[in-house]
């Protein structure tokens, strides 16, 4: 065997064992590199004869071109095979179930807001908003509390600055101003349920200055107090997870309403930390209510002499407080991540009536 054809033998087999990209680099640098054997033959053309350098021309050439794609197949079969190498490492079995995602939870505050609202959008309520700073004219004057009127002592207000226009804000007592605003832009028939946040001057282990409420509002012609309570037991019914509940009407006095009644719900407290709704002999405040006064109808440019309305309101923490056995509202804006872990709700759990509404 010529020195050409053992050197291109033993080039061919160290490339065809090289068992990477840079083993393989090291056999091209030392064939083809500047100082490589191959080009170390290829430089002894020029001191040849004419007659020697046409027969060993082409020869070295060859070797040089043979050597020079045997090193680009091997490199392309290496980046393959790395290819491979990588992908099998880092395959996903999308069959695999997810993994379970424990951070974030639902506020009980939310998910209360969620099942109400689910509850009223199928007996065919709108849900309608207000602004948590709310003109002193919404909250209480066209709500039949004028200023001076003794009935705004009932409410411990937040009061914001005069305006120069001579307005005044309050932060909105209660949902109630949503009333004015829904009669003030929209004709009968209305039927809107309105939850959001509500503040007053109090505090204790029942009563926050932030807190939430929802209001509900049905103004059409023939309204009545018979509606209302029908309304009231089927949302019980659905928001407690119950077949049948009693509600107990006390009468009270709201400037809004006229006449105003009180609901008290009939529920079992006999087993001390439970409470049962639908049946036992005890009573729960749940709700205050009433006809829409003449007079608010009237300031909100609704004709009382054709239409009658009832409306009807109470606290949503209360709410999530009384289904869920929580018993301070103070921890519900504490942000405690170990509190909102304990009652909080799973995202993915959203409240629907087929669905269910609680977990
Ligand atoms: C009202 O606010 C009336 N607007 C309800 C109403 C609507 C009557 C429509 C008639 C027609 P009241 O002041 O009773 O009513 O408040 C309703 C509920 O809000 C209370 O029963 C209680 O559950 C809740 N609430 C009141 N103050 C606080 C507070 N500081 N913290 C937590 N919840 C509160």
């Amino acid at each position: 065997m010529s020195d050409i054809s053992k050197l291109e033998s033993d080039l061919l087999a160290a490339i065809a064992a090289a068992k990477d990209e840079a083993a393989l680099e090291a056999i091209r640098v030392s064939a083809l590199g500047k100082k490589g054997s191959v080009s170390e033959l290829l430089k002894t053309l020029g001191g040849m004869s004419p007659d020697a350098r046409k027969a060993q021309g082409p020869i070295i050439n060859a070797l040089r071109d043979t050597v020079a794609e045997a090193i680009a197949t091997k490199k392309a079969a290496l980046a393959d095979a790395a290819l491979d190498a990588r992908l099998a490492t880092e395959r996903v079995d999308v069959t695999l179930p997810i993994r379970p995602v424990p951070q974030g939870t639902i506020h009980p505050v939310s998910q209360v807001l969620d099942e109400v609202t689910a509850i009223f959008a199928d007996l065919g309520f709108a849900i309608a908003e207000g602004p948590d700073i709310e003109f002193d004219d919404y909250n209480f004057t066209k709500l039949n509390i004028p200023p001076d009127h003794p009935a705004r002592q009932m409410h411990d207000t937040f009061y914001m600055a005069k305006q120069k226009d001579g307005s005044s804000h309050v932060l909105r007592t209660h949902t109630s101003p949503v009333q004015v605003r829904t009669m003030l832009k929209q004709k009968p028939p209305i039927r809107i349920i309105s939850p959001g946040r509500t503040y007053r001057v109090d505090s204790d282990a029942t009563h926050s200055p932030m807190f939430h409420q929802y209001e509900g509002l049905v103004v059409d012609e023939g309204s009545t107090l018979a509606n209302l309570k029908w309304v009231l037991e089927e949302f019980y019914k659905a928001f407690f997870e119950v077949d049948s509940v009693e509600l107990r009407a006390r009468p009270s006095f709201f400037p809004f309403t006229e006449p105003s009644v009180e609901w008290d719900l009939r529920c079992d407290r006999s087993v001390p930390g439970k409470i049962t709704f639908g049946t036992g002999n005890d009573w729960l405040e749940l709700a205050g209510s009433g006809m829409v006064n003449p007079r608010v109808l009237d300031m909100c440019g609704i004709d009382s002499t054709k239409y009658q309305g009832f409306a009807f309101g109470g606290g949503l923490d209360r709410l999530a407080m009384l289904k869920y056995g929580i018993p301070d509202i103070r921890p519900f804006f504490e942000s405690d991540l170990r509190w909102l872990r304990h009652y909080g709700f799973s995202a993915f759990d959203l409240p629907t009536l087929d669905g269910g509404l609680s977990r």
